[in-house]
């Protein structure tokens, strides 16, 4: 695998980690390649429960490499169109629909697509020292990666426009305590606080946190009675696992429940 992309498997989970520090790991074609190629990989193994997603060096993820955007070498713009449906929306849903629980350690600044690449994942953390900053009008770009979905649903319109039309670059305290991230964390502790999550997510019951994510993405558009439906149809598929029975047992006898993270 390419080096743009650094992929460690620990006990039960799997760092993976950006690593174009001097480009403050924006994205090339090598390294959402790379990406990719580690997201299936993890996907594809159950004894990986879990994943935490980061960057090398000061920052977290710059976005699109613009040195691959250069007018001056490319001559036509680039069909945007096709770079987004080929390299960012695939890896937004792949992220948003991995089976198991996505942590994202922010470590430093996080913009354009690297801020909605950072929101796909279903728990952030964020270095203090850490900036979320839509930059894409800076450059004469409409937010992309996710952007406008996540802004508009964790924050509502009146902080997404803003945002979006300012690029003013957002602390890691104000995404957390605005709702668009979980925590913001010193500096030192964020690997620290991202690796204790993912063990425990690696002791948990695997397929309950899948069906978890599907439930509550399925509440985004539904009714409430559309929901209590999805509860019930994902709920009942819980409850045939042998975690279920085991969480329950566990409970009654008064020790630490032993998941195998299985389906059944
Ligand atoms: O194109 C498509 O396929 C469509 C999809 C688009 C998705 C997008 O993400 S569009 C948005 C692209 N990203 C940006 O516009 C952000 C550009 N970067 C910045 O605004 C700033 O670098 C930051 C605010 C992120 C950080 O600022 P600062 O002062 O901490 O660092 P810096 O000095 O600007 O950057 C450090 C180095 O990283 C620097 O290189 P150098 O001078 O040390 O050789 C800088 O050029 C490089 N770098 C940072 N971001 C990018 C980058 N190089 C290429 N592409 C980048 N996006």
């Amino acid at each position: 695998m390419s080096d743009t992309v650094l992929h460690e498997r620990r006990d039960g989970y799997a760092v993976v980690t950006l690593n174009r520090p001097d480009r403050l790991n924006a994205f090339n074609e090598a390294q959402h390649l790379a990406l990719r190629a580690a997201l299936d990989e993890c996907a594809g193994d159950d004894a990986c429960r879990a994943v935490v997603l980061t960057g090398a060096g000061r920052g977290f993820c710059a976005g699109q490499d613009l040195s691959d955007r250069d007018p001056a070498m490319l001559g036509a713009a680039p069909d945007l169109g096709i770079t987004l449906e080929t390299f960012y929306n695939p890896l937004v849903l792949q992220l948003r629909n991995l089976a198991k629980p996505v942590v994202c350690a922010v470590n430093g600044v996080a913009a354009g697509a690297g801020a909605n690449i950072a929101l796909a994942c279903d728990i952030v953390l964020a270095a203090k020292s850490a900036k979320f900053i839509q930059a894409f009008s800076k450059i004469g770009l409409v937010p992309d990666s996710g952007g406008t979905w996540w802004l508009t649903r964790h924050l509502g319109e009146a902080r997404a426009k803003a945002l979006a039309l300012t690029a003013h670059p957002l602390s890691a305290e104000d995404a957390a305590n605005w709702g668009l991230i979980w925590r913001a964390v010193e500096d030192e502790r964020l690997m620290a606080e991202a690796i204790a999550l993912a063990e425990a997510f690696a002791r948990g019951p695997t397929h309950a946190y899948a069906l978890t994510k599907q439930a509550i993405h399925a509440a985004s558009t539904n009714t409430l009675e559309e929901q209590l439906q999805v509860e019930r149809a994902l709920q009942r598929e819980a409850g045939r696992s042998d975690d279920y029975k085991e969480g329950v047992a566990a409970f009654l006898e008064k020790r630490a429940p032993e998941f195998k993270g299985k389906r059944q």
